[in-house]
Formats: structure tokens, C-alpha cells, sequence
């Protein structure tokens, strides 16, 4: 039989090679393990009473789906008592959550989208959980909002849970990215590629295209270029997918490559954008980036951004290097 890897003899292997300490290696089993309990849970679809609306609404005032508010409790009650962790900060929540008092504090905080892809969950297509960790830049004291606002460049570590045919694993803790696939019967998740690359050129890309009318010229110019195809000035064809989840658009664009946008538009202006900065773009940025690829806002390394404040939002184009810097170069000649 093919010798297997398991995640835990993977981050442990990668400890004694000093790629991470053991708080970190603990924590990351957490989140895993709590990724394995929502892809089990998902997985019993209408029969776990995971599909339909919560009847509730999130800070960011969008109706919350039943299974968004399972999965921000689950990822909030697993990671509460292992004492890797000072606090919590969710894109469900208004404002961080403290680990509470009966429980050890440990040095790093965690940030998490419990449930991306909302719109798809009732419909059966892939959703996610996206993760990033941060270290706690104050130790001695009671961790604010404030200690989260740190650039993406400073996560520690960042990942996502892919719930669909397979649900995988996918994370970097700063050397490389790695995906895990979660094998049922044995209820844990083995390595399935020790390495991911993103292919520097490709002939795919995603975006809401029925965003058009709202899109500023650098974006209309490069998506009008790629869909001139043969014809037009790239003088190839490419190729569009949409699945409305941003785990499953990046998790294509890891394995075979291609750029996904999800730019400010004149719509999403006066927000910032649409996708949030400290839940989606930084995680996905640090995996992309990890990967060899590129991530930026059109104007800035999204990971260099400062952030203001908790639920701040962004846009975002990630993926293949030559791609988002055409992207980026349009931007600069197009102010
Ligand atoms: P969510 O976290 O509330 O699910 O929203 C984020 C999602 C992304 O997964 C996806 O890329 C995007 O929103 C889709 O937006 P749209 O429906 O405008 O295409
Ligand atoms: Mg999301």
C-alpha cells in the first residue's frame, strides 16, 4: 500500500526542520480538525439542517445562512481551549473574541471567513473555510481590535478547507504551499501535494463579468483584451470560469493557474471593494504568493496594505504572475 502522509506527520516533520514551533503546529491542527467536523457536516447536507436562512443578519448586515452560523460556532468553540491563541477575530462577529479566562493564552491570533460562498451552499456547489494567523504583537496585555490591523506580510500562517467532491486542505506557513485531502473512512487528512506552483502564464480567468457596466477602464481594457481572444491584441484565446466562491475560483487557479478579479468597481466604491481584506485577500494573497504568484489591488501588494479596520474591504487580483501584472501595469499607465 502507497505510504501515506497524515497532516500531523507532515507539520510535526516540519517542526523538527524548524519551519514552525510547536503552538503553531497545534493550532493549525485545530483549525484542521474543525475543517474535518464542517466537511462531515456539509457532506449530510439537508439532513445535518445546514441549508436555508439563519433568520439572522451579520455585522456586515448580509442575511446569514444556517450553515454560516454552524460554522463560525464550530470554528469559535474548537479553537477557544488549546491555548495557542490570545483571541479570535471572524468575519461573522462584530468584534474579536477573547479566549475566555478559564482557558491559557497563547501568542497568536486567528482570523477566519467560517463559510465562503454562502449563495452556494444551498445549491451544492463548493464552499470553504479560509483561515490566516497572526502573531499577538502584544503578549503582556489584552488583545484589542487594533492588534490585528498588521499587514498581510505578517501573517504566520494562512489556509482554506474546500468542501466539495473532496474536501482538501490547503496552507502555508511560509515555506511553500501544501494540500491535504481528507480521506473519510479514516478521518484524517493525508498529504496530496507537497508543493503547489502557479503556472507564471495562463489562458483562464475568473470574474463577475455581469459587473461590467460598474468596472473602471484598466479592468474593462484587460478583460475586453482576453475576450477579443485570437482576434484581439493577446492574440489567444482565453478561457472564463465563475463559481461565486472564492475558495473554489482560487483553489482552480493554484492547481492549473489563471487570475481571479474581484476588483473595486463604481458599485462596491464607497465600500472598498467587496471581498474583505483580513478574511479573503490576505490569506488567499500569502498562498498565492507562496506559490509563486501575485496579488495585488490593481495599485498595491495586497500585502503590504495596512489595514484600518477589522471587516475592511478590498479589491482583489490574485493569481498567475504575468496576468495580475498586466493588471497592475494597466492601472499605473491608466490613472
Ligand atoms: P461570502 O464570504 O459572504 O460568501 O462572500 C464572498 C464571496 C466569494 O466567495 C465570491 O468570490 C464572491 O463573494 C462572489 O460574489 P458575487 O456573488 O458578487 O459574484
Ligand atoms: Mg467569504
Amino acid at each position: 500500500m502507497l505510504e501515506r502522509i497524515s497532516l500531523s506527520q507532515f507539520l510535526i516533520e516540519a517542526q523538527r526542520e524548524g519551519k514552525l514551533d510547536a503552538n503553531l503546529r497545534l493550532l493549525i491542527e485545530v483549525v484542521a480538525r474543525a475543517a474535518k467536523a464542517l466537511a462531515v457536516t456539509i457532506g449530510k447536507g439537508s439532513f445535518a439542517g445546514i441549508h436555508g436562512e439563519a433568520g439572522s443578519h451579520n455585522i456586515q448586515g448580509e442575511a446569514q445562512k444556517k450553515l454560516d452560523v454552524i460554522a463560525n460556532e464550530l470554528l469559535l468553540q474548537a479553537n477557544a481551549w488549546g491555548g495557542h491563541l490570545a483571541a479570535m477575530a471572524s468575519e461573522e462577529e462584530e468584534t474579536i473574541c477573547l479566549i475566555p479566562e478559564r482557558y491559557p493564552r497563547g501568542g497568536y491570533l486567528l482570523l477566519f471567513d467560517p463559510l465562503d460562498g454562502s449563495s452556494n451552499i444551498d445549491v451544492n456547489i463548493s464552499v470553504g473555510t479560509i483561515f490566516s494567523v497572526l502573531q499577538n504583537p502584544r503578549p503582556e496585555g489584552c488583545p484589542t481590535e487594533a492588534d490585528f490591523l498588521q499587514p498581510g506580510k505578517q501573517q504566520v500562517a494562512a489556509g482554506y478547507a474546500i468542501y466539495g467532491p473532496t474536501a482538501q486542505l490547503v496552507l502555508s506557513f511560509g515555506h511553500g504551499v501544501h494540500e491535504f485531502t481528507l480521506d473519510r473512512e479514516f478521518g484524517a487528512w493525508f498529504l496530496s501535494k507537497p508543493t503547489i506552483t502557479i503556472p507564471e502564464e495562463t489562458a483562464e480567468f475568473a470574474i463577475n463579468a455581469s459587473n461590467r457596466r460598474h468596472w473602471f477602464p484598466p479592468v474593462t481594457r484587460y478583460i475586453d483584451e482576453l475576450l477579443a481572444g485570437k482576434e484581439g491584441p493577446r492574440g489567444r484565446d482565453f478561457n472564463m470560469r465563475w463559481v461565486g466562491s472564492m475558495v473554489a475560483d482560487m483553489h482552480r487557479i493554484l492547481t492549473r493557474g489563471g487570475i481571479f478579479l474581484y476588483p473595486v468597481d463604481r458599485k462596491t466604491q464607497a465600500k472598498g471593494g467587496k471581498l474583505r481584506l483580513l478574511y479573503e485577500a490576505n490569506p488567499m494573497a500569502f498562498l498565492v504568493e507562496q506559490a509563486g504568484g501575485m496579488g495585488t489591488d490593481g495599485e498595491r501588494r495586497l500585502l503590504e496594505i495596512v489595514p484600518e479596520r477589522l471587516h475592511q474591504r478590498v479589491g482583489v487580483v490574485l493569481g498567475s504572475k504575468a496576468e495580475v501584472e498586466r493588471v497592475a501595469q494597466y492601472h499605473r499607465e491608466m490613472r
